[in-house]
């Protein structure tokens, strides 16, 4: 013990007699704020000194407490009297330094713009918008009965397995509809939307961030979708294909072609994917030609195919109307989902997801 009691006496008489020359060494704001960290921050030496206190033998603990804290209230003063002595110097130096020469050209800041991924969000709505769609909001974090029961996930869907969704803490019951998880997917918004209008026709898009255990260069833990749903009496599959179509002619061009093909979703049926032509190599533009077979079999976007999968779409499964509080005998409805993400790399030929996200401005501001 008597060891202890000489090691912190030790201490306290070290940190007692250097404190004041240390201080007076230093010549800038920074060098001084870095030697106090070293005697007083949370791992400094006195600091360190102060946390040993309770092992100390009672009899002195009192005395040698007071004595260190003492010595806080010395080294503290001692840094704020050098503090402001070279704030004072450093603000004297300005004064005494050149004249600030008001001719002389301003900095840039540079504009700010939004996000390429925002701008790709906005555009895909404003299509939707202008053909009638109303733009709606959706939880983000959501629970599994409006992301998965209501939208006829069977309950051994492997989306809905632990291991394949962000699952948060918070569930009131064990029951699998109440557990509380980050969406995997915009088709939430269809489930808000039905179950809280009684009135006909629905016509929303819904766009936001959406959450999914995967992480490669196409595919991001975090990423975004679009969903859109148009319900009301007699929606047929024939309004699925000219919304569609219309919307793919809109954003990529009218020449851009467009194919459907069938695909599954729990939720509609029957149920389908789009594929647009490959906006990169861009077969349909001169079709046949040896120079353009060429670019689409090395194209590294379609990887040869010259199509590329943009969305999944589908007529609304009648288990949805009747989860969501409507008859599927007289109303009927499609729905369609895309990553916006993908849509933006398209646009501006990205070929790793993740650069979206890294936020180097001197990569975004090619966009
Ligand atoms: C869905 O999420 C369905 N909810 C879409 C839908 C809505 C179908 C309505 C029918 C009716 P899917 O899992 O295929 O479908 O995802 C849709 C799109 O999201 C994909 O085509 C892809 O572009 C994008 N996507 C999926 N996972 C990722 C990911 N990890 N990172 C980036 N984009 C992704």
């Amino acid at each position: 013990m008597g060891d202890a009691i000489e090691a912190f006496e030790h201490g306290l008489l070290q940190v007692a007699t250097g404190h004041q020359a240390t201080f007076a060494a230093c010549v800038d704001e920074a060098t001084l704020r870095a030697a106090s960290a070293k005697l007083i921050g949370p791992s400094g030496e006195l600091t360190k000194l102060l946390k040993l206190m309770p092992s100390l033998p009672g009899d002195r603990r009192k005395a040698l407490g007071q004595r260190a804290n003492e010595l806080k209230r010395e080294v503290t003063a001692s840094f704020d009297a050098r503090l402001s002595a070279l704030v004072q110097a450093a603000r004297q130096a300005d004064l005494e330094g050149p004249a600030v020469d008001p001719t002389l050209p301003g900095r840039s800041l540079g504009r700010g713009s939004p996000h390429p991924i925002t701008r790709t969000a906005d555009a895909l709505l404003e299509v939707f918008a202008s053909i009638g769609f109303e733009v709606t909001d959706a939880p983000e974090i959501e629970l599994a009965d409006f992301n998965f029961t209501r939208l006829g996930f069977p309950p051994d869907h492997p989306a809905t397995d632990m291991q394949d969704s962000f699952f948060v803490r918070g569930a009131t019951s064990a029951r699998f509809e109440d557990q509380v998880l980050l969406r995997t997917h915009t088709s939430n918004a269809q489930v808000h939307v039905m179950s809280s209008r009684r009135e006909l026709p629905i016509a929303c898009v819904s766009a936001g961030k959406v959450y999914r255990r995967d992480d490669d260069a196409t595919h991001s833990p975090m990423f975004h979708q679009v969903e859109g749903f148009w319900v009301d009496r007699g929606i047929s599959f024939s309004h699925l294909k000219g919304v569609l179509t219309t919307f793919v002619k809109r954003m990529f061009g009218a020449s851009v072609p467009v194919r459907f093909r069938p695909s599954y979703f729990p939720f509609v049926e029957p149920g389908g994917e789009l594929d647009v032509g490959c906006t990169i190599c861009r077969p349909f533009d001169e079709a046949g030609s040896d120079a353009q077979r060429e670019r689409t079999a090395s194209c590294r976007v379609c990887k040869g195919t010259g199509w590329l999968e943009v969305l999944g779409c589908g007529m609304i499964h009648p288990v949805v109307f009747e989860h969501c509080g409507w008859d599927p005998t007289t109303v009927t409805g499609f729905a369609f989902g895309m990553g916006i993400d993908r849509i933006a790399m398209l646009r501006h030929g990205v070929k790793d997801i993740r650069l979206l996200y890294e936020n180097d401005i001197r990569f975004l501001s090619q966009l």
